[in-house]
Protein backbone atom coordinates (compact mmCIF):
# COMPACT_ATOMS: atom_id res chain seq x y z
CA UNK A 1 0.00 0.00 0.00
CA UNK A 2 0.73 3.28 -0.73
CA UNK A 3 2.20 5.19 2.40
CA UNK A 4 1.60 8.22 1.93
CA UNK A 5 -2.37 7.50 2.07
CA UNK A 6 -2.11 5.29 5.29
CA UNK A 7 -3.25 7.34 8.15
CA UNK A 8 -2.03 10.55 6.98
CA UNK A 9 -3.05 13.84 9.54
CA UNK A 10 -5.49 15.61 8.89
CA UNK A 11 -4.79 19.62 7.04
CA UNK A 12 -6.42 22.48 7.09
CA UNK A 13 -7.55 24.73 4.32
CA UNK A 14 -9.17 28.14 5.50
CA UNK A 15 -10.55 27.05 8.58
CA UNK A 16 -11.48 23.13 7.88
CA UNK A 17 -9.77 20.43 7.94
CA UNK A 18 -9.32 18.06 5.10
CA UNK A 19 -7.66 14.74 4.11
CA UNK A 20 -4.03 15.03 4.09
CA UNK A 21 -3.45 14.89 0.97
CA UNK A 22 -6.29 16.84 -0.30
CA UNK A 23 -4.56 19.73 0.34
CA UNK A 24 -1.94 19.65 -2.03
CA UNK A 25 -4.34 19.90 -4.75
CA UNK A 26 -6.27 22.65 -3.09
CA UNK A 27 -4.89 25.86 -5.19
CA UNK A 28 -6.26 23.74 -8.51
CA UNK A 29 -9.66 23.78 -6.48
CA UNK A 30 -9.40 27.15 -4.96
CA UNK A 31 -9.22 28.30 -9.17
CA UNK A 32 -11.72 25.42 -10.42
CA UNK A 33 -14.23 27.55 -12.78
CA UNK A 34 -17.90 26.46 -12.17
CA UNK A 35 -20.28 26.24 -15.30
CA UNK A 36 -24.08 27.08 -15.66
CA UNK A 37 -25.04 23.77 -16.85
CA UNK A 38 -23.16 22.31 -13.84
CA UNK A 39 -24.63 20.43 -11.17
CA UNK A 40 -23.41 20.23 -8.08
CA UNK A 41 -24.23 17.49 -5.24
CA UNK A 42 -22.80 18.91 -1.75
CA UNK A 43 -23.23 17.01 1.67
CA UNK A 44 -21.02 16.31 4.90
CA UNK A 45 -19.62 13.38 4.35
CA UNK A 46 -22.04 10.29 5.21
CA UNK A 47 -24.95 12.27 4.46
CA UNK A 48 -26.22 10.28 1.73
CA UNK A 49 -23.92 11.51 -1.06
CA UNK A 50 -23.50 8.21 -3.13
CA UNK A 51 -27.54 7.73 -2.87
CA UNK A 52 -28.30 11.12 -4.47
CA UNK A 53 -25.96 11.02 -6.72
CA UNK A 54 -26.86 7.62 -8.01
CA UNK A 55 -30.57 9.45 -8.08
CA UNK A 56 -29.07 12.18 -10.65
CA UNK A 57 -27.08 10.07 -12.89
CA UNK A 58 -30.25 7.74 -13.71
CA UNK A 59 -32.05 10.59 -14.18
CA UNK A 60 -29.76 12.43 -16.76
CA UNK A 61 -29.58 8.88 -18.19
CA UNK A 62 -33.19 8.49 -18.52
CA UNK A 63 -32.84 5.44 -16.18
CA UNK A 64 -30.12 3.71 -18.72
CA UNK A 65 -28.58 1.37 -16.03
CA UNK A 66 -26.33 -0.02 -18.96
CA UNK A 67 -24.98 3.64 -19.40
CA UNK A 68 -24.52 4.09 -15.66
CA UNK A 69 -22.78 1.11 -15.36
CA UNK A 70 -20.16 1.77 -17.84
CA UNK A 71 -18.16 3.55 -14.65
CA UNK A 72 -18.17 3.68 -10.84
CA UNK A 73 -20.25 6.60 -9.70
CA UNK A 74 -17.27 7.94 -7.89
CA UNK A 75 -15.78 8.26 -11.85
CA UNK A 76 -19.28 9.75 -13.19
CA UNK A 77 -19.43 12.17 -10.33
CA UNK A 78 -15.82 13.40 -9.75
CA UNK A 79 -15.47 14.64 -6.19
CA UNK A 80 -14.21 17.70 -6.16
CA UNK A 81 -11.52 17.84 -3.75
CA UNK A 82 -10.19 14.40 -4.18
CA UNK A 83 -6.73 13.94 -4.75
CA UNK A 84 -3.55 12.24 -3.75
CA UNK A 85 -1.17 9.21 -4.66
CA UNK A 86 -2.61 7.01 -6.62
CA UNK A 87 -5.55 8.42 -7.07
CA UNK A 88 -6.52 11.24 -9.89
CA UNK A 89 -7.27 14.31 -9.16
CA UNK A 90 -10.81 15.68 -9.68
CA UNK A 91 -10.11 18.67 -10.73
CA UNK A 92 -7.97 17.42 -13.34
CA UNK A 93 -10.52 14.89 -14.36
CA UNK A 94 -13.21 17.29 -14.63
CA UNK A 95 -11.77 20.01 -16.56
CA UNK A 96 -11.80 16.82 -19.25
CA UNK A 97 -15.20 15.97 -18.74
CA UNK A 98 -18.07 16.20 -21.29
CA UNK A 99 -21.07 18.49 -19.99
CA UNK A 100 -23.08 18.74 -18.24
CA UNK A 101 -21.13 17.74 -15.39
CA UNK A 102 -22.33 16.63 -11.68
CA UNK A 103 -19.78 16.80 -9.64
CA UNK A 104 -19.49 16.10 -5.64
CA UNK A 105 -18.32 17.98 -3.04
CA UNK A 106 -18.03 17.75 0.93
CA UNK A 107 -16.26 21.24 1.04
CA UNK A 108 -17.94 23.82 3.79
CA UNK A 109 -19.06 27.08 2.92
CA UNK A 110 -16.36 29.23 4.01
CA UNK A 111 -13.81 27.67 1.66
CA UNK A 112 -15.89 27.34 -1.32
CA UNK A 113 -13.78 28.30 -4.50
CA UNK A 114 -14.57 32.17 -5.64
CA UNK A 115 -16.27 30.66 -8.75
CA UNK A 116 -19.30 28.93 -6.73
CA UNK A 117 -20.12 32.69 -5.80
CA UNK A 118 -19.65 34.02 -9.27
CA UNK A 119 -21.75 31.49 -11.60
CA UNK A 120 -24.86 30.68 -11.46
CA UNK A 121 -25.66 26.79 -11.39
CA UNK A 122 -28.12 24.31 -9.32
CA UNK A 123 -26.67 22.66 -6.23
CA UNK A 124 -28.23 19.47 -4.42
CA UNK A 125 -27.58 19.50 -0.62
CA UNK A 126 -27.99 16.32 1.20
CA UNK A 127 -28.29 16.47 4.98
CA UNK A 128 -28.27 13.38 7.86
CA UNK A 129 -28.66 13.94 11.44
CA UNK A 130 -26.01 14.25 13.41
CA UNK A 131 -25.77 11.00 15.60
CA UNK A 132 -26.71 8.77 12.58
CA UNK A 133 -23.64 10.99 10.95
CA UNK A 134 -20.81 10.09 13.76
CA UNK A 135 -21.92 6.27 13.68
CA UNK A 136 -21.75 5.83 9.96
CA UNK A 137 -18.33 8.95 9.72
CA UNK A 138 -16.73 6.48 12.48
CA UNK A 139 -17.27 3.13 10.28
CA UNK A 140 -15.83 5.12 7.44
CA UNK A 141 -12.86 6.48 9.23
CA UNK A 142 -12.21 2.99 10.32
CA UNK A 143 -12.48 0.89 7.22
CA UNK A 144 -10.97 4.08 4.87
CA UNK A 145 -7.32 4.35 5.44
CA UNK A 146 -6.87 8.16 4.18
CA UNK A 147 -8.48 9.46 7.64
CA UNK A 148 -6.18 9.41 10.38
CA UNK A 149 -6.43 6.72 13.09
CA UNK A 150 -10.46 7.50 14.67
CA UNK A 151 -9.00 5.36 17.80
CA UNK A 152 -12.38 4.59 20.40
CA UNK A 153 -15.76 5.11 19.54
CA UNK A 154 -15.89 7.42 22.48
CA UNK A 155 -12.39 9.30 21.41
CA UNK A 156 -13.76 9.40 17.65
CA UNK A 157 -17.34 10.96 18.54
CA UNK A 158 -15.33 13.81 21.16
CA UNK A 159 -13.00 14.77 17.71
CA UNK A 160 -16.22 15.15 16.21
CA UNK A 161 -18.08 17.14 18.33
CA UNK A 162 -15.01 19.02 18.52
CA UNK A 163 -15.03 19.01 14.78
CA UNK A 164 -11.51 17.87 14.60
CA UNK A 165 -12.57 15.17 11.93
CA UNK A 166 -11.96 15.60 7.71
CA UNK A 167 -14.52 18.71 6.31
CA UNK A 168 -15.00 20.45 9.78
CA UNK A 169 -18.10 20.50 11.96
CA UNK A 170 -21.33 19.07 10.91
CA UNK A 171 -22.97 21.99 12.36
CA UNK A 172 -20.93 24.22 10.53
CA UNK A 173 -21.80 23.00 7.69
CA UNK A 174 -25.24 22.15 7.64
CA UNK A 175 -26.04 25.26 9.26
CA UNK A 176 -24.09 27.40 6.65
CA UNK A 177 -25.38 25.48 3.56
CA UNK A 178 -28.56 26.06 5.28
CA UNK A 179 -28.10 30.09 5.21
CA UNK A 180 -27.09 30.39 1.36
CA UNK A 181 -30.30 28.29 -0.20
CA UNK A 182 -32.18 31.23 -0.83
CA UNK A 183 -29.26 33.30 -2.22
CA UNK A 184 -28.23 30.15 -4.25
CA UNK A 185 -30.17 27.52 -6.57
CA UNK A 186 -29.98 24.69 -4.11
CA UNK A 187 -32.42 22.05 -3.09
CA UNK A 188 -32.08 21.16 0.64
CA UNK A 189 -32.93 17.21 1.30
CA UNK A 190 -32.50 15.21 4.11
CA UNK A 191 -31.48 11.80 4.12
CA UNK A 192 -34.30 10.34 6.77
CA UNK A 193 -36.92 12.15 3.89
CA UNK A 194 -35.33 10.04 1.40
CA UNK A 195 -35.45 6.74 3.50
CA UNK A 196 -39.18 7.88 4.23
CA UNK A 197 -40.70 7.88 1.27
CA UNK A 198 -38.10 7.91 -1.96
CA UNK A 199 -40.01 8.53 -4.60
CA UNK A 200 -41.72 11.55 -2.95
CA UNK A 201 -37.88 13.04 -2.96
CA UNK A 202 -37.07 12.11 -6.42
CA UNK A 203 -40.15 13.81 -7.02
CA UNK A 204 -38.27 17.14 -5.74
CA UNK A 205 -35.02 16.45 -7.58
CA UNK A 206 -36.77 15.69 -11.05
CA UNK A 207 -38.83 19.40 -10.77
CA UNK A 208 -35.75 20.83 -9.38
CA UNK A 209 -33.19 19.42 -12.38
CA UNK A 210 -35.99 20.31 -14.67
CA UNK A 211 -36.83 16.74 -15.94
CA UNK A 212 -39.40 14.93 -16.47
CA UNK A 213 -39.54 10.71 -16.75
CA UNK A 214 -42.43 8.17 -17.38
CA UNK A 215 -43.56 6.12 -14.25
CA UNK A 216 -41.63 3.23 -15.49
CA UNK A 217 -38.35 4.83 -16.05
CA UNK A 218 -39.29 6.28 -12.11
CA UNK A 219 -40.23 3.00 -11.09
CA UNK A 220 -36.63 1.18 -12.04
CA UNK A 221 -34.78 3.97 -10.63
CA UNK A 222 -36.30 3.63 -7.58
CA UNK A 223 -35.36 -0.17 -7.81
CA UNK A 224 -31.67 0.62 -9.25
CA UNK A 225 -31.23 3.27 -6.28
CA UNK A 226 -32.56 0.87 -3.50
CA UNK A 227 -29.94 0.11 -0.52
CA UNK A 228 -29.80 -3.75 -1.24
CA UNK A 229 -29.59 -2.82 -4.92
CA UNK A 230 -26.45 -0.02 -4.58
CA UNK A 231 -25.02 -2.71 -1.60
CA UNK A 232 -24.68 -5.60 -4.59
CA UNK A 233 -23.92 -2.74 -7.41
CA UNK A 234 -19.72 -3.18 -7.79
CA UNK A 235 -20.37 0.53 -9.72
CA UNK A 236 -22.20 2.04 -6.30
CA UNK A 237 -20.33 0.31 -3.24
CA UNK A 238 -17.24 1.02 -3.66
CA UNK A 239 -15.90 -2.30 -3.93
CA UNK A 240 -13.49 -0.68 -6.85
CA UNK A 241 -11.88 1.74 -4.63
CA UNK A 242 -8.50 1.99 -3.73
CA UNK A 243 -7.56 2.24 0.05
CA UNK A 244 -10.73 0.88 1.33
CA UNK A 245 -11.29 -2.16 3.80
CA UNK A 246 -14.88 -3.20 3.22
CA UNK A 247 -13.84 -5.89 5.72
CA UNK A 248 -13.46 -3.81 8.46
CA UNK A 249 -16.82 -2.30 7.57
CA UNK A 250 -18.35 -2.18 4.10
CA UNK A 251 -19.62 1.53 2.33
CA UNK A 252 -22.48 0.48 1.59
CA UNK A 253 -23.06 -0.29 6.00
CA UNK A 254 -26.76 -0.28 6.82
CA UNK A 255 -28.57 2.64 5.00
CA UNK A 256 -30.76 2.94 7.88
CA UNK A 257 -31.81 5.91 10.10
CA UNK A 258 -31.72 5.87 14.08
CA UNK A 259 -28.58 3.32 14.18
CA UNK A 260 -27.08 5.96 16.88
CA UNK A 261 -29.11 4.55 19.43
CA UNK A 262 -26.44 0.88 18.91
CA UNK A 263 -23.46 2.97 19.46
CA UNK A 264 -24.45 6.02 21.82
CA UNK A 265 -24.08 5.18 25.59
CA UNK A 266 -26.41 7.20 27.88
CA UNK A 267 -23.69 9.55 28.82
CA UNK A 268 -22.43 10.35 25.48
CA UNK A 269 -26.22 10.75 24.43
CA UNK A 270 -26.49 12.90 27.30
CA UNK A 271 -23.81 15.21 26.58
CA UNK A 272 -24.19 15.15 22.52
CA UNK A 273 -28.03 16.67 23.49
CA UNK A 274 -26.12 19.33 25.18
CA UNK A 275 -23.79 20.19 22.81
CA UNK A 276 -26.00 19.73 20.26
CA UNK A 277 -28.61 22.42 21.58
CA UNK A 278 -25.89 25.10 21.93
CA UNK A 279 -25.12 24.23 18.45
CA UNK A 280 -28.26 24.23 16.93
CA UNK A 281 -29.59 27.17 19.13
CA UNK A 282 -28.62 29.93 16.29
CA UNK A 283 -30.44 28.08 13.47
CA UNK A 284 -34.00 27.77 12.42
CA UNK A 285 -32.84 24.42 10.64
CA UNK A 286 -34.69 21.23 12.37
CA UNK A 287 -33.73 17.32 12.01
CA UNK A 288 -35.25 14.39 12.90
CA UNK A 289 -33.36 11.72 15.42
P1 LIG B 1 -24.46 4.02 6.89
O1 LIG B 1 -23.00 4.00 7.19
O2 LIG B 1 -25.27 4.57 8.04
O3 LIG B 1 -24.99 2.71 6.42
P2 LIG B 1 -22.16 8.91 1.67
O4 LIG B 1 -22.52 8.37 0.35
O5 LIG B 1 -22.48 10.36 1.86
O6 LIG B 1 -20.76 8.58 2.05
O7 LIG B 1 -23.11 8.22 2.74
C1 LIG B 1 -22.98 6.87 3.05
C2 LIG B 1 -24.15 6.45 3.89
O8 LIG B 1 -25.33 6.40 3.06
C3 LIG B 1 -23.98 5.05 4.48
O9 LIG B 1 -24.71 5.05 5.70
C4 LIG B 1 -24.65 4.22 3.40
O10 LIG B 1 -25.02 2.93 3.81
C5 LIG B 1 -25.84 5.09 3.07
N1 LIG B 1 -26.45 4.78 1.76
C6 LIG B 1 -25.82 4.67 0.57
N2 LIG B 1 -26.70 4.34 -0.41
C7 LIG B 1 -27.91 4.25 0.18
C8 LIG B 1 -29.22 3.93 -0.29
N3 LIG B 1 -29.44 3.63 -1.57
N4 LIG B 1 -30.23 3.92 0.60
C9 LIG B 1 -30.00 4.22 1.91
N5 LIG B 1 -28.80 4.52 2.41
C10 LIG B 1 -27.76 4.54 1.57
C1 LIG C 1 -13.92 10.68 1.67
C2 LIG C 1 -15.26 11.01 1.64
C3 LIG C 1 -16.03 10.54 0.59
O1 LIG C 1 -17.34 10.85 0.55
C4 LIG C 1 -15.49 9.79 -0.42
C5 LIG C 1 -14.14 9.51 -0.40
C6 LIG C 1 -13.54 8.84 -1.58
C7 LIG C 1 -12.07 9.17 -1.67
C8 LIG C 1 -11.44 8.74 -0.41
C9 LIG C 1 -11.89 9.63 0.74
C10 LIG C 1 -13.36 9.91 0.69
C11 LIG C 1 -11.45 8.95 2.03
C12 LIG C 1 -9.94 8.76 2.08
C13 LIG C 1 -9.46 8.02 0.85
C14 LIG C 1 -9.93 8.77 -0.37
C15 LIG C 1 -9.15 8.17 -1.51
C16 LIG C 1 -7.82 7.77 -0.89
C17 LIG C 1 -7.96 8.03 0.59
O2 LIG C 1 -7.26 7.07 1.30
C18 LIG C 1 -9.90 6.58 0.93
Amino acid sequence: MDTAFYRPPLRLVGSMPIIGPFADNWENVEQFQFREDDLLISTYPKSGTTWVSKIVDLILNKGDMEESQKAAIFERVPFLECSGPGVPSATEILNKLDFPRVIKTHLAVEVLPQSFWDKKFKIIYVARNAKDVAVSYYHFYRMAYGHPDPGTWDEFLNSYMEGNVAFGRWSTHVKNWWKIRQQKDILYLFYEDMLEDPRREMEKVLKFMEREISDEVMEKILNHTSFQAMKNNPMDNYSTFPFMDHSISPFMRKGIFGDWKNHFTVSQNEKFDEYYRQEMADTDLTFRM
